[in-house]
């Protein structure tokens, strides 16, 4: 591929590599250098490419427990943990020496025609031991797309072995994320992702969301708006026909979608309605699972048990990219006694991607990282984000649990007017919390956390007052104070 400087000529002029050699050091190109190769060759997911080729991305180059460098040597404090995955941090030798390890004694093997390996029987059985009791059979994949694929792969071959060939429909919910393959994507309930995305997997619907701040008519307390939410499910049941219903899919709370908490009388009634009609009950615990409540498992802080859980990130914390479905006693046992599962991936099971899961959760399990974010940082947290935003003139509410948050920017945080200009509004933040040397992801109008979960509390401390400082410059900037 050739280096075609007219294209990146909005940025800062780069110097082309002068020797195959220089080449090769990627790691000492300047910032202007990388920015330029970026803008020629380098299609960004969820980006508008000529607005950032204009820019120009900033260049992370390396990182260190919560922290990360650019290539302009600036320290950046990682509030959202890379994609909501990091949750042992950055630069753990253990994942990395498991990975080294791995690849010199099996660097690949598939577990397709009745093969299997050390890595993956390890994580299986790990897996088992860490999961609720009634899960003890996992799938493996390459990503939490793959995983929701591979959900509703399992969720019609389940319904298949019952003789219910009629079930078929799944429900989800608007405002959901479930991934970007064409079957993530309509799963989940982006609108503008649907906009792009005219072929859409069949028999897929949505219901809404139980997003209090922003959706809550009248005087209804957040439980009875949780409450009716949920009931939507039983109403799209008998509109669809039980009958044809094979599952309910969702986040025990929505990551993406701006870290939306139901009310504690949400997940018990969706339960109670999926029982009734015999339907599925799948928790896409992609973001919520591994630790990140305090709980193992985010369901279990809600309180249900669910028939699928979906599982990616914190499965190897970002080291190498791993998903995997985990199924209940009752759906494994239909799907082992009743001949082939036609579904599989070249990569399921990945040797070193197993590998590095088990180093992760070794060290999840063993350093109890995630009892300390249940008992000790996840509480300071919570506390300190309520303290420091308390009566807060631009912030209208804080969701969340454990080392995950949510704050909703609103015009009139009393009467939960939010701004017009939602979006923009979180942008104008996000930049702020970007040039302070912060991550933190907008959503919308909601600014959003989940940093690695080994952070302590003097890290949590700066994550909330650069925090505390791109509200307030967000709110002098619109003029409220
Ligand atoms: N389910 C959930 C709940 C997710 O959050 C996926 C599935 C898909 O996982 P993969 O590994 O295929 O990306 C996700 C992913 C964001 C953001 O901007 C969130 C995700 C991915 C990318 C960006 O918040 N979540």
């Amino acid at each position: 591929m050739s280096y075609r400087t007219e294209e990146v000529a909005y940025v800062q002029p780069a110097q082309p590599a002068a020797s195959a050699q220089a080449a090769q050091a990627t790691q000492q190109r300047s910032t202007a250098e990388y920015r330029a190769l970026d803008a020629a060759h380098h299609i960004h997911p969820f980006s508008d490419m000529g607005s950032l080729n204009r820019s120009g991305s900033r260049v992370i180059v390396k990182a260190q427990g919560v922290y990360l460098w650019d290539s302009e040597g600036n320290k950046v404090i990682d509030g959202m943990a890379g994609l909501w995955c990091v949750n042992v941090g950055y630069g753990r030798k253990e994942l990395v020496d498991a990975a080294y390890k791995q690849m010199q004694e099996l660097p690949y093997y598939n577990t397709f025609f009745k093969t299997t390996h050390p890595p993956v029987i390890e994580l299986s059985a790990l897996l088992a031991e860490l999961a609720p009791e009634a899960f003890n059979h996992f799938f493996y994949c390459n990503s939490g797309s793959e995983g929701n694929d591979t959900v509703l792969r399992i969720v019609h071959q389940y319904w298949a072995t019952q003789g219910k060939h009629s079930k078929k429909f799944v429900i989800s919910r608007k405002n959901g994320y479930h991934g970007s393959t064409i079957a993530g994507g309509t799963l989940g309930g982006m609108g503008y992702m649907h906009e792009q995305m005219p072929s859409k997997v069949e028999n897929i619907v949505h219901i809404d969301q139980p997003y209090f701040f922003g959706e809550a008519q009248g005087n209804l307390t957040p439980e009875e708006f949780a409450l009716a939410r949920a009931q939507q499910l039983e109403a799209k049941i008998l509109e669809i026909g039980a009958d044809n219903v094979a599952a309910f899919i969702g986040e025990p709370f929505q990551g993406a979608g701006g870290v939306i908490f139901p009310a504690s009388t949400y997940w018990p009634e969706i339960q109670r309605i999926c029982r009734k009609y015999d339907i599925l009950l799948v928790a896409d615990e992609v973001i919520g699972g591994f630790g990140r409540t305090g709980e193992w498992f985010a369901h279990q802080h809600f309180g249900f048990e669910p028939d699928l859980i979906t599982l990616a990130k914190g499965l190897t914390s970002g080291y190498v990219p791993m998903g995997a479905v985990g199924l209940h006693d009752r759906v494994a046992k239909a799907i082992i006694q009743n001949g082939d599962f036609n579904h599989g991936l070249t990569y399921s099971g990945h040797p070193v991607a197993a590998a590095v899961a088990v180093a992760n959760l070794k060290l999840l399990r063993d350093e109890k990282i995630v009892d300390r974010v249940k008992n000790d940082t996840g509480p300071y947290f919570q506390k300190q984000l309520r303290e420091t935003f308390a009566n807060h003139p631009i912030i209208g509410e804080i969701s969340g649990t454990g080392l995950v948050a949510g704050l909703q920017l609103a015009q009139d945080p009393k009467t939960r007017k939010r701004f017009a200009n939602g979006g923009d509004v979180g942008t104008i933040c996000r930049d702020f919390c970007f040039n302070g040397n912060l991550i933190m992801r907008a959503t919308g109008d909601r600014m959003l956390l989940s940093p690695p979960l080994v952070i302590n509390k003097v890290e949590i401390d700066e994550i909330v007052s650069k925090a505390k400082k791109a509200v307030d410059a967000t709110a002098q900037q619109l003029g409220i104070s």
